[in-house]
């Protein structure tokens, strides 16, 4: 029986990388004084490095291998606080919406007694600003645990942070359904043993989603007597992928 939702946040909430995080780390960069620019295309290479601070380690070693500082992880601490700060101050403006269909599924959810949480790479702030700016601040109640940035050690494919969720929540994997976008999300989810929706983005169309229970456009929205069932996903259909899996193990 399904009774939890696991999602991850960037790119399945919202569509935040390219016009909120790469924003945010190019102005962490020109504030720094540094002539580093993160193009919508070198970013969608550096997005296999999950973790912004992890993600600019990267980036100094394969495309800066001149630039020396004598305490690195502190510099990039130091830039990574400063990127949080401008995505935080981005995401106020409301210029980034929710992905088709998430608030429908969430108060469908939440309104059927689903135990909701979020699992995420990102830092602990941009989530919570994300969430207040979409769906206002009370919206933070609806979460039982939102794990998020450094509260584990090892960030996204490594499966930490689900373990760390369904620990928390004292749920067991299989009652979990997580929801993501990425091959790197869906590693974390399937390692921790949860099955998982992909809807992908375009960053994320070429991954290899080999192991997903359902791979989406979207969780499509409208009227869904006029839309395909495939393209419109509500908790009844979240309900019977669970409940084919059920049959499928013969249990
Ligand atoms: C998202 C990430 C994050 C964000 C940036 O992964 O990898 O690094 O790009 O956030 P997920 P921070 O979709 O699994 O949440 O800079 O705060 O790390
Ligand atoms: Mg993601």
């Amino acid at each position: 029986m399904l009774t939890t939702l696991i999602w991850d946040v960037d790119g399945t909430l919202a569509d935040t990388e390219r016009d909120g995080h790469r924003v945010a780390f190019n102005q962490a960069f020109t504030e720094a004084g540094l002539n580093w620019h993160w193009s919508v295309e070198l970013y969608g290479e550096l997005l296999q490095v999950t973790g912004g601070k992890e993600r600019i380690l990267f980036y100094v070693q394969h495309y800066q291998p001149d630039f020396t500082q004598a305490d690195l992880k502190g510099f990039i601490a130091h830039l990574h606080q400063r990127k949080t700060y401008f995505y935080t101050q981005l995401l106020n403006t409301g210029v980034i919406p929710l992905r088709v269909g998430v608030e429908r599924l969430l108060r469908e959810a939440k309104a059927a007694g689903i135990r909701l949480a979020i699992a995420t790479t990102t830092t602990p702030e941009n989530v919570t600003e994300l969430l207040k700016a979409t769906l206002g601040a009370e919206s933070l109640t609806w979460f039982e645990c939102i794990a998020a940035g450094d509260i584990v050690p090892a960030k996204k494919p490594a499966p930490d942070i689900y373990q760390y969720v369904v620990e928390q929540m004292q749920v067991r994997p299989e009652q979990c359904l997580a929801l993501e976008d990425s091959a790197n999300g869906l590693k974390a989810a399937l390692g921790a043993g949860i099955k998982t929706v992909i809807t992908r983005n375009d960053y994320t169309r070429a991954d290899d989603f080999t192991g997903a229970s359902l791979v989406l456009e979207s969780l499509g929205e409208g009227n869904k007597s006029l839309t395909e069932p495939s393209d419109y996903i509500d908790l009844a259909s979240l309900q019977q992928l669970m409940q084919g899996f059920q049959e499928q193990v013969g249990a």
